[in-house]
């Protein structure tokens, strides 16, 4: 891909900023040079009810794996989130919740969120949850989704978030690996103004899990449900019954906080295990550095607590720092193309986190809903989740930011805990489509396939060279499959799975999952990167890419598009595209075959599924392995269809 431009860092943002460029290097080198001084000085940032003594202590050897940080200090999570911040911010508002309905929205101060997770906290007490127990919640986007993860981590539970989107089954088999005994769900969500059954969905799961006891169910709409009495709890006639007074568990800094899901390449979804002290320093450092926070920001996260970027950037990260969070149940499109545009202007937003497949599913409808509203209050803009294609983020920054905000965009996993590369605000200038530069702390390494370290500007397997203090600890219940997937491909360091390409300057552009990249005639190439030159053809609204097995070359280039609302397919359109793809990034990009696709086989948090598509692409449908998680399942026959007559 040839070089765009650079944004350089405004002056007044870097002024204001918590670190300017000098300062990032400087930090940057230090935090490098004695990680133990550097996370020694930084862990200090939350509450520790005993100090640690000991800062690191990790190999990454595989036959002696362990990740250990601030093992001896002890603490607890929501504690730092709500009673610390009680002396100065009791009033102040921790949880701004706005509902589907645009008509719904309230504030929830620290002194009310305390209160409220104490009590959560001693009914699950009550209900003989104990420290160490796990506990699945399967919530809706409301306010109480954030205090049963607290509760649980004031007691010292470990939750398990499910996605209120997921399936009975998928709900099932989380509960099934983790062993977990007790259930926090709601009677219905609501989601772009359509009702989500979650209590019947539970239902039907728990009769796969005969281990559960006690499901406690938070009335969000009066909807009729059923009820297994002995079994089913109402959330407020139980918070009712109990006191606000809950002491915080003393919990080592080792210990588990929660357990999040999340789909490897192969096999079941993978039980990413996260502890307490490591974490929390990691959230909130990266919260409030990348974010630039400062008290007084209104902060909103468009993500779903049942993703990592809700835990970490959400939650965690943000009440930690005694911010205030803006909680968002509805979608972007109810009730119109504006609403996240209204929502700003509503609630005087200044910085805004979402993910690119938001940003092109909203540039598709062209700029008027946005241009309708004043987004003044805006100061910075983030993306997360997958690639932004230059596109994506130049829409981003002249139509939504105005030109005035800068973008972070945020490299990181599950696995992470927290953001692991990234601009900072005040001190990285920024290239649209590079998520820039390592934060404090962060040792990118790049290696070709047979792990040979690559040096300067180079295109390789994106490898961690240390650990930092948010990373995960292990795959809950199978410590084996943890080494297996990210320390034994190239020994001694963490193999991220994604592919990347660094710059001259340093600048680390990632291409896309390495399952992703395909070999076109001996050629290595990112689909994200042809993703990118379709999108960029203003006839084009999204495009998907997998390689095919080709006679030829190899692998082939097979490329899924979605027109722009009111645009034709034709044939003629179909060459130009080519052609267009040819001169964006050079003959051997040009995609062998395009289909037109209505839709995209999409997870539920946005992600295509490429395993579909090249199955689709290669012609095999006898084995599209699990559609389950798919947001509509329907797009798979419909592109099936096309593949088959009409391409
Ligand atoms: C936080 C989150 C992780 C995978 C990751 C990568 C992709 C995330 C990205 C990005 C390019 C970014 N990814 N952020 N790719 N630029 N800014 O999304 O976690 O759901 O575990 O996904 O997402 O491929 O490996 P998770």
């Amino acid at each position: 891909m040839t070089e765009t431009s650079v944004f350089a860092v405004n002056p007044e943002v870097a002024e204001n900023a918590w670190v300017d460029e000098a300062g990032y290097f400087r930090l940057y080198e230090q935090s490098i040079a004695d990680p133990e001084a550097f996370w020694g000085e930084h862990g200090k940032r939350i509450h520790w009810m005993k100090p640690f003594t000991k800062v690191k202590d990790v190999s990454y050897a595989p036959d002696d794996l362990h990740i250990r940080w601030f093992q001896d200090g002890t603490t607890n999570v929501a504690y730092n989130c709500l009673d610390r911040h009680l002396a100065t911010k009791r009033d102040d508002t921790a949880i701004i919740f706005e509902g589907d309905d645009p008509k719904d929205s309230k504030h929830i101060s620290y002194g009310e969120a305390y209160e409220e997770v104490c009590r959560l906290a001693n009914v699950l007490k009550a209900q003989g949850v104990r420290k160490g127990d796990r506990v699945t919640i399967y919530m809706p986007m409301v306010p109480e989704a954030a205090f049963a993860m607290l509760a649980c981590a004031r007691i010292g539970a470990i939750h398990s978030v499910v996605f209120g989107g997921f399936s009975p089954d998928s709900l099932a088999n989380r509960i099934v690996d983790c062993d977990s005994n007790f259930v926090i769900t709601a009677d219905e969500g609501v989601r772009g103004g359509r009702k989500i059954p979650l209590k019947a969905n539970t239902d039907k799961a728990l009769e796969k899990c005969p281990g559960v006891d006690k499901v406690l169910v938070l009335r969000r709409t009066g909807g009729q449900i059923g009820w297994v009495e002995g079994r089913d709890l109402w959330y407020h006639e139980e918070l009712a019954k109990v006191s606000d007074d809950c002491p915080p568990e003393e919990m080592n800094a080792e210990d588990p906080l929660f357990i999040l899901y999340t789909s490897g390449s192969t096999g079941k979804p993978k039980g990413v295990l996260h502890t307490t002290g490591g974490y929390l320093v990691y959230a909130s450092m990266t919260h409030q550095y990348v974010f630039d926070y400062h008290d007084g920001d209104v902060y909103w996260c468009t993500a779903d607590v049942g993703w990592v970027t809700g835990h970490s950037y959400i939650v965690y990260g943000p009440l930690a720092n005694g911010a205030t969070t803006l909680v968002f149940e509805g979608v972007p499109n109810y009730p119109d193309a504006s609403r996240f545009w209204q929502v700003v202007d509503k609630h005087k937003v200044s910085i805004f986190y979402t993910a690119p497949t938001a940003i092109r599913a909203l540039m598709r409808e062209g700029e008027g809903p946005v241009r309708r509203t004043s987004r003044k209050s805006l100061r910075l803009l983030g993306s997360v989740g997958e690639p932004i294609n230059p596109e994506a983020w130049l829409w981003y920054h002249k139509v939504v930011g105005d030109e005035r905000c800068p973008i972070v965009d945020t490299w990181w996993q599950t696995e992470t805990g927290g953001i692991l590369i990234t601009p900072l605000p005040g001190a990285t200038p920024l290239k649209p489509g590079s998520a820039t530069r390592p934060f404090f702390g962060i040792k990118p390494v790049m290696v070709d396939a047979d792990g040979k370290h690559l040096e300067g500007a180079c295109e390789g397997n994106l490898c961690i060279g240390d650990s930092w203090p948010g990373q995960m600890r292990t795959v809950y219940g199978d410590h084996e499959r943890f080494v297996q997937t990210y320390f034994s491909t190239y020994p001694n360091k963490y193999f991220t799975g994604d592919g990347a390409r660094r710059d001259a300057d340093g600048y680390y552009w990632i291409t896309g999952r390495v399952d992703d990249v395909i070999n076109v005639s001996g050629h290595r190439m990112g689909t994200a990167e042809v993703e990118s030159a379709l999108v960029a053809h203003a006839k084009v609204a999204e495009a998907a890419v997998v390689g095919y097995p080709h006679d030829i070359k190899g692998q082939g280039i097979y490329a899924y598009v979605t027109l722009v609302a009111g645009e034709e397919p034709s044939d003629a359109l179909r060459k130009e595209l080519v052609q267009w793809v040819r001169s964006e990034i050079g003959p051997i990009a040009s995609p062998d075959l395009i289909q037109w696709a209505p839709g995209l086989p999409k997870t539920r948090s946005g992600k295509i599924m490429r395993r579909i598509l090249r199955k689709i692409a290669e012609n095999d449908y006898s084995n599209l392995g699990d559609t389950s998680t798919l947001a509509d399942p329907a797009v798979v026959d419909d592109l099936i269809q096309h593949r088959q007559n009409k391409r």
